[in-house]
């Protein structure tokens, strides 16, 4: 039999079968990926074949290839890495400019991480009804900066009109802007397989209730003594959506560990300092300490943004195994 995996609680799998039948399943013992070196070496959104036994349960034995992954190595066991899901569509990354703080090194790596693997992002800034004029104008140059650079990006509020914050969620076009936001992600994600990924306590679970009536994920309150996610999702899931395609709800991550990237090629997956790298003097330039650096000139000349340039830089510095750094 054959059907994918919508569900991954660690040691059990449950498999949508091509005939619409949930069967909880366990990996064939020893199984392994070529050339991966996964904590989970089967992901959600998978194609699996599986063999039934007798107490209705399955064992997976084999792995459709895959179209693509998401792949996030553990910061502590520097050759581990896990899978948050594979054979998506495209990739929503929920940002929260405050309660909890996205940084700018989080957003750059996810994003050279899904060029890596060619899966669209498209950024969300939630729960901008709780942001004071200061961050509200922060959240806008992000806006402008990571649009300039070709990723779409979706202002929005997931916050009942009840729970107001600072910056008065009753002023009526600010509501309307915050359910525009939410039309055009239900409309882009119809038909599709649509992985949301993001810090904890950002809204990836409030976000999947707002879009599947009923989906009843468990959502919690972020701590008010460190302003950061509980955790509280602790297992990747696909969800059937009403309108076709399926949405992943994935556990809140801190942070990348270090990223296995060839020198040469992480330029590649920084769209915009790619395009200015093309006039460095050399066709091997790190943009670092190079003579003739298009990019170096181009950061000073502010065309590419310093907060990109930096998170590229620290990618870079990854390649410095030796080196223990902290997870972004
Ligand atoms: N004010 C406000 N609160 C929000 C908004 N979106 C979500 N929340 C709240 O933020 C908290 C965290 O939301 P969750 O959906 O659990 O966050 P998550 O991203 O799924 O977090 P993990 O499962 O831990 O990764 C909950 O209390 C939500 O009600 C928003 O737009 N505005
Ligand atoms: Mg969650
Ligand atoms: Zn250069």
């Amino acid at each position: 039999m054959h059907g994918l995996v919508i569900k991954n609680t660690g040691s059990w799998y449950t498999v949508k079968t091509d005939d619409g039948e949930m069967v909880e399943c366990k990996i064939k013992g020893n199984f392994r990926l070529k050339g991966i070196r996964s904590t989970n070496p089967v992901a959600v959104g998978d194609k699996v074949s599986i063999v039934r036994n007798n107490e209705g349960t399955a064992l997976i034995t084999d792995i459709d290839d895959r179209k693509n992954y998401i792949i996030r190595k553990s910061p502590n066991l520097s050759k581990q890495s896990s899978i948050l899901a594979a054979n998506i569509d495209q990739a929503f990354l929920i940002v929260t400019v405050a309660h909890p703080e996205t940084s700018t090194t989080f957003i750059d790596r996810f994003l050279a991480g899904a060029e890596a693997y060619r899966v669209p992002v498209t950024l969300v800034f939630n729960k901008t009804d709780l942001l004071d004029d200061d961050e509200l104008r922060y959240q806008k140059m992000m806006i402008n900066l990571y649009d300039s650079i070709g990723y779409k990006c979706i202002e929005t509020s997931l916050a009942p009109a009840t729970t107001a914050g600072p910056s008065a969620i009753a002023d009526d076009d600010r509501l309307r802007a915050f359910e525009a936001g939410i039309a055009t992600i239900s409309k882009d994600i119809e038909g599709k397989v649509t992985l949301l990924s993001g810090n904890s306590g950002v809204g990836k679970s409030t976000l999947i209730n707002r879009l599947i009536p009923g989906a009843g994920r468990k959502t919690a309150e972020i701590s008010d003594a460190h302003d950061t996610g509980m955790h509280t999702t602790t297992f990747s899931e696909m969800l059937e959506l009403p309108s076709g395609g399926y949405i992943i709800d994935t556990p809140g991550i801190k942070g990348f560990g270090t990223f296995d990237i060839e020198r040469t090629e992480l330029t590649s997956y920084f769209r915009e300092i790619f395009k200015f790298s093309a006039d460095c003097r050399f066709s091997n330039c790190t943009h670092t300490n190079e003579p003739g650096c298009a990019v170096k000139k181009a950061v000073a000349d502010h065309y590419i943004a310093e907060s990109r340039y930096n998170s590229y830089l620290s990618m870079l510095d990854d390649k410095d195994e030796s080196k223990y750094r902290e997870a972004f």
